[in-house]
């Protein structure tokens, strides 16, 4: 029951148990021998605390902002595709529950809501942002982006990690057929079923996107840009260089190239480089990717990231509670932040620094993430 749900790994199981077989393997998969998804979490294993004690937490402020708004905690609602796989609401549950928490909502180009239904849930004030798949038709995509905007949209979030789909394989093997979503309407995508969901909605995606499309989005727009799954300091420094905004070091839920590099580990190589250039106040760096508790969120800030995108986590949580899951998941995560803070010895987020972790085992690629045979293998050929 949702009263046992203590943690972002409670909701996993359960979601695993109450999805139907097709909706479950397209949130679940990652690409090929699902190597990067796994170690996206195990990643954070490598890092350790070194608290400060003796400090005043009896109050704990744990509210930052992300592009100029404030937020109660330093995680958004990050895109992910087809949320009515999950729940009959789909993803106007992120933006109630959003609102509730005073958190940030991505909104996703492969929503299952429409990108109205979307705006049209959010109250008052409530910031969203818009992740952009751009598409092989420039006019379709600027459609977007324009509407996105003077819908309110507070910040672009291009998708850089996806020139072409990975390899999910439980996905491709449940030979999925999606019923009841817009994704059609919404993005121009083109639908082919026989390959699993991910392929079906992919197909007008343009992978000839490139360093130079960039002038042409800040032409059409005043939003922020930031680029979506980068993952080395070079494409940080070239960014910086173009003039975006922000970045989150992502590599897509660990469902596009395998062995991609957790967005954590990522994020150590690029914060020292910005720092001895003097480029860290130039750019805003996100990470997502293994989120599931607020000693994540709270390593991520040490090292200098702005926030951090949590996913599946959310879907897990809506798929088996609906909004009350969400709003539980983000109220532990809350809770879980509240107490670590303490814990460590910070009051506040602008206390989060270098020196309370131990990263050095980070960039060790002799990895702990347990290899599950059953994870990759578990469909038999010769009988399905
Ligand atoms: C080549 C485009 O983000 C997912 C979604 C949709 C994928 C589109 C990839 O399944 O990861």
């Amino acid at each position: 029951s949702l009263e046992q749900c203590y943690n972002m790994m409670d909701f996993e199981s359960v979601a695993s148990r109450v999805m139907k077989k097709t909706a479950w393997a397209y949130y679940s998969s990652g690409a090929d021998d699902e190597i990067t998804m796994r170690e996206n979490h195990s990643a954070f294993h490598k890092i350790w605390f070194r608290p400060r004690i003796l400090v005043d937490v009896e109050k704990v402020d744990f509210s930052t902002t992300m592009l100029g708004t404030k937020v109660d905690i330093p995680f958004y609602v990050t895109a992910t595709a087809l949320g009515k796989l999950g729940h009959p609401e789909g993803e106007v549950i992120f933006t109630k529950a959003a609102k509730k928490h005073n958190v940030i909502q991505m909104i996703p180009t492969l929503a299952s809501c429409s990108f109205d239904q979307i705006v049209d849930a959010a109250e008052g004030d409530q910031v969203q942002w818009l992740q952009l798949y751009v598409n092989k038709d420039r006019a379709i995509t600027k459609k977007i982006i324009q509407h996105a905007e003077a819908r309110g949209c507070k910040g672009l979030f291009i998708t850089v990690d996806a020139p072409q789909l990975g390899r999910r394989e439980k996905d491709m093997r449940s030979k999925f057929t999606e019923q009841g979503s817009n994704v059609q309407s919404s993005s121009g995508a083109v639908t082919d079923n026989s390959q699993g969901a991910a392929r079906a909605i992919s197909s007008f995606i343009d992978p000839s996107l490139s360093w130079k499309d960039i002038p042409w989005f800040q032409s059409v727009t005043k939003m922020p840009i930031i680029l979506k799954g980068v993952q080395c300091v070079e494409d940080v420094l070239q960014a910086v260089e173009v003039g975006v905004q922000g970045v989150v070091l992502s590599n897509h839920g660990g469902r596009q190239l395998d062995f991609a590099r957790s967005g954590i580990e990522v994020l150590a190589e690029v914060m020292p480089i910005l720092r001895d250039r003097g480029l860290q106040d130039k750019i805003e760096i996100y990470i997502d990717g293994g989120v599931r508790r607020a000693t994540d969120i709270i390593k991520a800030m040490c090292m200098g990231a702005k926030g951090v995108g949590i996913g599946r986590p959310f879907l897990f949580a809506m798929s088996a509670y609906g909004l009350a899951g969400v709003d539980k998941a983000m109220q532990l995560l809350k809770d879980e932040m509240e107490m670590n803070m303490r814990l460590i010895g910070c009051s506040s987020i602008d206390q989060l620094n270098p020196s309370l972790i131990d990263s050095r085992a980070l960039n060790s690629h002799a990895t702990s993430v347990p290899w599950d045979t059953l994870s990759v293998s578990s469909y038999d050929p010769l009988v399905s």
